[in-house]
């Protein structure tokens, strides 16, 4: 029996349903404060955060040395848009170059901005370098991709639910199934192809890991084309597979990397995409940017937050605490669980079920018993804990799960 909300939870509830857009089903838990792996409901209540906002806090909620870096840049100077210098943004260009190894940086606030973006990038290339006509460039994309929610990224989604009656759509997009190296060496052959746009692991669509060597091998047949590979590390980046970005673990070099999320450990929007000035430099002054684009708060925030990354030895620690994780589930040898599936802190569950609400209620179940995650696409369960966790931490979260799946089996 799922536990009542109390009345302060059901009072904040129903305000968000009257005054709130309906463009959201969450959990029934209200959150009142965060701190490390641990988040409070209104009532008090405890939890582990098993989804980290969908990897956007994987330095753990409020991380002090990146809320001081907010707090101090907050009393100084928070935005002064483009159309002047500031004292922030040069530094963190530099930082962003030498933290990841690319010439140039594009700072944007959200993830789908950063996607916009590097598409807008990837067709610019292909017409002023590349010598495809204007207007006829094309970027592959995968099925069940996810990079966001905006018109033209909508208008290549292959989830009906995402795009139906948004309409018309971005035409110059081609898709190819996820983890097929021949289906993207024959799209390759078409020569207004521009770039391939790519989550090294599919996120939404339940965690799909494409089999070894899919990412390098795509790469290659890219290069080969003289093809952008479009990497959308916004969930994958960040140290959450277990190396700072996805690509790393198969010594990818992306031409353009997309990044959002835990570049500030969820403290702020930032976004940016990275790029050697061969493709970076085809926008010009006047051709590209937003208000709030790189503004000093977002630079302080991002700093603070990729330093953490690299003090705490994240990467490690996701890929570490990722592998007991995957040996303890797969340990459990429940009937109720098909698979076990993901890499470093980024990881899922589908279920052996035909019940499309039992990702649902399972989640619900897991909320009542102190961890805090959600279902995707009805039988799957993400379980990404801020990458800050600890053994003991985890194990007590394994005991959760393990509980909540033996209370299922029976
Ligand atoms: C929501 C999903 C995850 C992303 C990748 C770009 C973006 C995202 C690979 C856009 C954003 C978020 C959006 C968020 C929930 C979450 C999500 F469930 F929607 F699909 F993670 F899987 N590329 N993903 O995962 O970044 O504009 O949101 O900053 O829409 O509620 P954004």
């Amino acid at each position: 029996m799922a536990a009542i909300t109390t009345t302060r939870s059901q009072e904040l509830i129903e305000l968000e349903d009257r005054y709130g857009a309906h463009n959201y089903h969450p959990l029934p838990v209200v959150l009142a404060r965060g701190e490390g792996v641990y988040v409070w409901d209104v009532d008090g209540k405890r939890y582990y955060d098993f989804l980290s906002a969908y990897s956007a806090v994987n330095q753990g909620h409020c991380h002090p040395k990146i809320v001081g870096a907010l707090v101090e840049q907050a009393q100084k100077l928070t935005l002064t848009s483009r159309a002047f210098y500031n004292d922030s943004l040069g530094e963190y260009e530099q930082f962003m170059s030498e933290y990841f190894g690319y010439d140039k940086v594009l700072p944007m606030n959200t993830g789908a901005e950063a996607v916009e973006t590097a598409i807008k990038l990837t067709r610019k290339w292909a017409y002023e370098r590349k010598g495809i006509a204007e207007k006829e460039a094309k970027i592959i994309v995968c099925e069940h991709n996810f990079h966001g929610r905006t018109t033209t990224i909508v208008s290549f989604s292959s989830d009906e639910g995402s795009k139906k009656n948004f309409g018309p759509y971005t035409p110059g997009f081609v898709t190819i199934p996820y983890n097929d190296l021949i289906a993207l060496e024959n799209a390759l052959k078409d020569p207004t192809i521009a770039g391939f746009l790519i989550e090294p692991i599919q996120g939404e669509a339940g965690v799909d890991v494409p089999s070894d060597g899919y990412l390098s091998k795509a790469a290659a047949l890219c290069k080969a084309a003289n093809v952008l590979f479009m990497a959308d590390e916004v969930q994958t980046g960040i140290a959450r597979t277990g190396r700072l970005l996805a690509c790393d673990h198969e010594d990818v070099r992306p031409d353009i990397v997309i990044l959002g999320k835990a570049i500030s450990g969820g403290v702020y929007p930032v976004s940016a995409v990275l790029a050697d000035d061969d493709i970076m430099l085809v926008i010009k002054p006047g051709q590209h940017g937003s208000t709030f684009g790189g503004n000093p708060l977002a630079a302080k925030v991002a700093m603070a937050a990729l330093q953490v990354v690299k003090d705490e030895n994240l990467a490690e620690n996701a890929q570490c605490l990722g592998e007991i994780l995957r040996k303890e589930l797969r340990a459990l040898n429940s009937p109720l669980i098909k698979l076990v599936r993901g890499k470093g802190l980024l990881n899922a569950i589908v279920l052996n079920t035909t019940d499309k609400d039992l990702g649902w209620n399972f989640c619900l179940r897991l909320r009542d018993n102190g961890l805090l995650a959600k279902p995707t696409h009805g039988d799957k369960i993400r379980f990404a804990p801020p990458l800050v966790m600890t053994e003991q931490q985890l194990r007590e979260c394994i005991a959760i799960i393990a509980k909540t799946v033996r209370e299922f089996e029976k």
